[in-house]
């Protein structure tokens, strides 16, 4: 797909995006094609490849392979590291791991992978990566700093940050497994101040928390953990993106 970007913001427009991410080290071929069949019939809107460190090109290419078996959207990377890129993915989020303290994750890696992401002719996402507390794995890894709960004003200015520098999203990350995910205040406080778009990911497990973070304000909800080792994985993602369309019919 072309334009994946033009694409995730035109349905924006009209609700909010479910994104499914699956992760090649745990899913290969088939069962990727599994899950993302199933998330294309509970109405996923985009399919994120990516998430672990460690992985070969074959195994993520595999993956990505089953994923485009059975789903007609976008297939976008989540790349921990310029290593973890393919060219049978139609887009990547180029992202900056704002609250590193080290610079590879804010713009080392990114260095690394740009020309490869020219010549692999995958389509860059401009993404802000802002890693919220508990941080999990991610935050470890990449050294950040994660803006705890509370820390409204300091979301805030990392919001404005990623708009100014031209970032089209900004990912407010509690890391995967996390006990619970972002705070709804928070995205509230940067919908109420900001014009980036919000994604929020790590720890969504239930409706009612995807219901209340698109009423706050986030318009891309990316859940992963929820259906590994689910066996009703349509119903699963069903629910929660019925309940993210009620949150959008909250709105203000
Ligand atoms: C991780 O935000 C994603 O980067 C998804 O998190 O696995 O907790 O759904 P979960």
């Amino acid at each position: 797909m072309k334009d994946v970007l033009g694409y995730l913001m035109g349905r924006i427009q009209d609700g909010p995006v479910h994104m499914t991410l699956i992760d090649p080290d745990k899913a290969p071929r088939q069962i990727a094609s599994e899950l993302a069949g199933a998330a294309q019939r509970a109405g996923s809107g985009a399919i994120m490849v990516g998430g672990s460190t460690g992985l070969t090109q074959e195994g993520l290419d595999d993956c990505i392979k089953g994923v485009r078996d059975s789903f007609d959207g976008p297939i976008i990377l989540f790349p921990p590291a310029a290593s973890a890129l393919s060219p049978l993915a139609d887009a990547l989020y180029f992202m900056s791991l704002l609250n590193s303290r080290d610079p590879r994750f804010i713009v080392g890696e990114q260095m690394k992978g740009s020309r490869i992401v020219k010549k692999m002719g995958l389509e860059p996402i401009p993404l802000g990566y802002l890693i919220i507390e508990p941080g999990m794995a991610v935050g470890k890894v990449g050294m950040a700093d994660p803006v705890m709960h509370g820390e409204l004003d300091t979301a805030v200015s990392y919001a404005l940050c990623a708009q100014y520098l031209g970032m089209k999203l900004l990912y407010l990350e509690a890391g995967s497994g996390a006990p619970e995910p972002v705070k709804a205040e928070m995205v509230g406080a940067i919908r109420s101040e900001s014009d980036i778009t919000v994604v929020a990911g790590g720890g969504i497990r239930k409706p009612e928390q995807a219901r209340a973070l698109v009423a706050a304000g986030a318009d891309i909800i990316v859940t992963g953990t929820l259906v590994e080792d689910e066996t009703e994985v349509e119903s699963v993602l069903g629910d929660i993106i019925t309940a993210m369309n009620d949150g959008w019919g909250e709105r203000d």
